[in-house]
Order: C-alpha cells, then structure tokens, then sequence
C-alpha cells in the first residue's frame, strides 16, 4: 500500500509539474524582451573635415609696388596746342586761335561719329570712330566756324591770325 501511495503522490507531482509546465508554457512563449543584437555598427566615413581646402590664392592688390615700380604715363589731360578733341557731342575748345599756315587736328574721343565741317564748306572730316583724326591746314586769316553735320548742336571756331 505505501509504494501504490508514493506512485500515487510521484503521479500527482508529475501531474503538477505537468500542469505547471502547461501554465508555464505561455510564458516561454511570450515574446522575450528585444535582446537581439544591436544593429551590427557599420562604421560610416567620417566627413573628411581635415582635407585642406584648395586654396585659390587671391594676388593680393599690388597698390604701391607696382605704382613705383611701372610708372605709367600719366594720359593727357586735355587736347595740346593746335588740338581739338571731340570727348562727346562737343568740340573741346570750343575756340582756338593759331597763326597762319596752323595745321589743326581733331580727334575724337568718342565712340560715336561725328565730322569736322566748315560753314562755308571750306574743309569736311569725318571722325567715324573712336581714337580717328583729322588734319586740316589753314593758309589764310580769319575765322573758321564749323559743326558737325551729325550734331548740329556741337559748333566750333578757329581764329586764324
Ligand atoms: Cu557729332
């Protein structure tokens, strides 16, 4: 009778731990907590942040050396003795006054054409562009009034002694 009561017990404890393992059962089922592996670190390039920026040398502005060293010559500031200039629509001077056998030259200053036209129709230039001259050579005495025949506002005047 004692062994039938110590099966009988051994059955109901294996029973229970039967029934323990059937509750337990769900709980192995549940999902365990995220251990998975961390995402495997792939190392990603660091931004290349110590390569040297190409350098783009700016010359620096060369003021005074080449000031003294490259004396350029200082331009005209105005048209000489016997010159006109035409800097726009205008004779610059207006007047000149020359002696007799005076060559005079006009040269334009200017981009646009202008001419270089006697009121008597005694001489005509045409200056057409910028940098162009023209000469004329007065042999008498007297007073040369001209325009240009493009502008008629641009007048001038040679006096002739
Ligand atoms: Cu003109």
């Amino acid at each position: 009778m004692r062994i039938t009561r110590i099966t009988a017990i051994l059955f109901i404890g294996v029973l229970l731990m039967l029934s323990a393992c059937d509750k337990q059962e769900p709980m192995t089922q549940t999902p365990a907590p995220n251990t998975t592996a961390p995402e495997p670190i792939t190392p990603t390039p660091a931004p290349n942040t110590t390569a040297p920026e190409p350098i783009t040398p700016t010359p620096a502005p060369n003021t005074t050396a080449s000031a003294s060293m490259t004396p350029t010559p200082a331009p005209a500031l105005g048209p000489g003795p016997n010159e006109v200039w035409i800097p726009g629509r205008e004779f610059r001077p207006y007047t000149i006054t020359v002696p007799v056998g005076t060559k005079v030259t006009w040269t334009s200053k200017d981009g646009e054409e202008h001419s270089v036209t006697s009121d008597t129709d005694l001489f005509h230039g045409a200056l057409y562009a910028l940098g162009i001259s023209w000469s004329y050579t007065f042999d008498t005495p007297g007073t040369f009034e001209y325009s240009c025949n493009i502008h008629s506002e641009m007048t001038g005047k040679i006096i002739v002694e």
